[in-house]
């Protein structure tokens, strides 16, 4: 759909044509804080740095230090290496690859700890790929054990190409699904070569592994009443069209006052807005609205 802005400011006579990538989106992993709140005693801390806790696809190992319960020892790998099986001696905390964790912790001041409680009446915990833990794990000796969502973080959490996805969801199948299970590459930041970076095709709701589907801007065309800027859209996703002076470079300003979302076509489509400021010597870039 089209939609006609009238920009105000800058005089002078030229568009350079050009695609623009987004661009602006860091890696959002935080290893920073690891956190746990334990209700009989209060906020238990799984120290940066010193958690030695590994979330892979399929289980959990290493020890969580929580400062007023001690050592947690969540399992030091499977027998089989795919998954424990909680028999004598392979006990330990598994993943399903979609966020949900099981099985048992052990800690020599709090004895287990049952991760999937749901089967006590309770919640169970929830793991996402950067680690962060949330939900509640129980402990017969200590009560419940509640992991909040936005503090606690695993360590050890991996990004090799650091393109903002762990290499827990880079499932490197070559078909996306979710954010756990994203088919790219975790040792190729772009897994399809369009010029956007896995993460940053996740934020925007592009497909990583399809060269096709990225967010770019598909042609700046000059029109009577203005230029015409088109751009790829996402369904339920908004964006912004920015100019920058090439006199000026670096300086971006949105064309329009609000965002404009994506809700007509479904999964993908074409979004333009027409700038009525044609004496404008500028360049263009989209960006996804946060
Ligand atoms: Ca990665
Ligand atoms: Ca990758
Ligand atoms: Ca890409
Ligand atoms: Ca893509």
């Amino acid at each position: 759909m089209k939609r006609i802005v009238q920009r105000v400011g800058i005089a002078a006579c030229w568009v350079f044509l050009s695609l623009f990538p987004l661009t602006g989106f860091g890696a959002f992993f935080d290893t920073n804080n690891c956190y746990g709140w334990q209700e009989n005693v209060g906020w238990v801390t799984l120290s940066a740095g010193t958690c030695g806790v590994e979330i892979t696809k399929s289980f959990v190992k290493g020890y969580a230090w929580c400062g007023n319960v001690g050592w947690l020892n969540m399992g030091q790998g499977p027998s089989n290496g795919i998954a424990y099986s909680q028999s004598e001696g392979d006990v330990g905390v598994n993943a399903d690859g979609h966020g949900g964790l099981s099985g048992y912790a052990w800690g020599e001041n709090v004895g287990w700890v049952c991760f999937d409680a749901c089967s006590l009446g309770g919640a169970s915990v929830t793991y996402a790929v950067d680690g962060a833990l949330s939900g509640y794990a129980w402990g017969e000796n200590i009560g419940w054990l509640c992991f909040g969502k936005d503090v606690v973080q695993n360590a050890t959490i991996i990004d090799q190409d650091s393109d903002g996805l762990s290499d827990l969801s880079e499932t490197d199948t070559g078909v996306f699904n979710d954010g756990y299970d994203t088919g790219s590459d975790p040792l190729e930041a772009d897994t399809d070569h369009d010029g956007m970076g896995d993460g940053d095709e996740l934020r925007s709701g592009t497909d990583p592994v399809q060269y096709a589907s990225c967010l770019k801007i598909l042609g700046i065309e000059r029109q009577a009443m203005g230029i015409l800027v088109e751009w790829r859209t996402v369904y339920g996703h908004a964006y912004y069209i920015q100019a920058c002076p090439l006199s000026s470079l670096g300086a971006w300003t949105n064309l329009t006052h609000d965002p404009i979302m994506e809700l007509n076509e479904f999964p993908e489509g074409v979004e333009a807005v027409l700038d009525l400021l044609v004496d404008t010597n500028c360049a263009y870039r989209v960006i996804v609205a946060e």
